[in-house]
């Protein structure tokens, strides 16, 4: 009997054509507009249509998780993008702030079918978080890319 080959769906990263939603958090404001603007030229970079990208701003991490869900809810979206950042030194209740918008995040993304790129940086300090602006927001471009075009497949 013939073996069919093991298929695979590598990853793609070519964003034409996808429609992609960002929350970002206005808390640690330097730290989200560099995260912002390292996302947003990844989704450029990769071929996302700058009238395909909807940004909002809310006021912090724990009101991330809301925005999302309403995003999410019209279905317009291919994949959403959480940007934000919780600093240790700025809170007594960091634990509290970091966990409950994770896993809100991840919850929106399980419920609604749609992949959340989690772009809360959780760090010691400003300085640290700074330094990962950068990074993470082109990370999470990449990331909102690739499972959108994944979940496509798939489906
Ligand atoms: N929100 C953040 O995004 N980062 C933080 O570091 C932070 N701290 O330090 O408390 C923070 N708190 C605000 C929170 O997200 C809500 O906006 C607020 O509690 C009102 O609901």
């Amino acid at each position: 009997m013939a073996q069919k080959d093991i298929e695979k769906i590598e990853p793609d990263l070519n964003g034409s054509g996808l429609r992609i939603g960002v929350v970002v958090g206005r808390f640690n404001e330097e730290v989200g507009k560099g995260l912002l603007a390292s996302c947003t030229a990844a989704l450029a970079k990769h071929g996302v249509r700058a009238s395909d990208i909807l940004v909002v701003s809310v006021p912090g991490a724990l009101e991330i998780p809301l925005a999302l869900q309403k995003l999410a809810n019209t279905g317009k979206y291919h994949a959403l993008i959480a940007l934000g950042a919780v600093i240790r030194g700025d809170t007594y209740h960091f634990e509290v702030v970091a966990n409950e918008s994770a896993s809100g995040i991840s919850a929106v993304a399980l419920d609604n079918g749609v992949p959340v790129a989690n772009g809360i940086l959780t760090t010691d300090d400003d300085d640290q978080a700074m330094a990962r602006v950068s990074q993470k927001g082109a990370d999470c471009a990449l990331a909102a890319i690739e499972m959108a075009n994944l979940l496509k497949r798939i489906e």
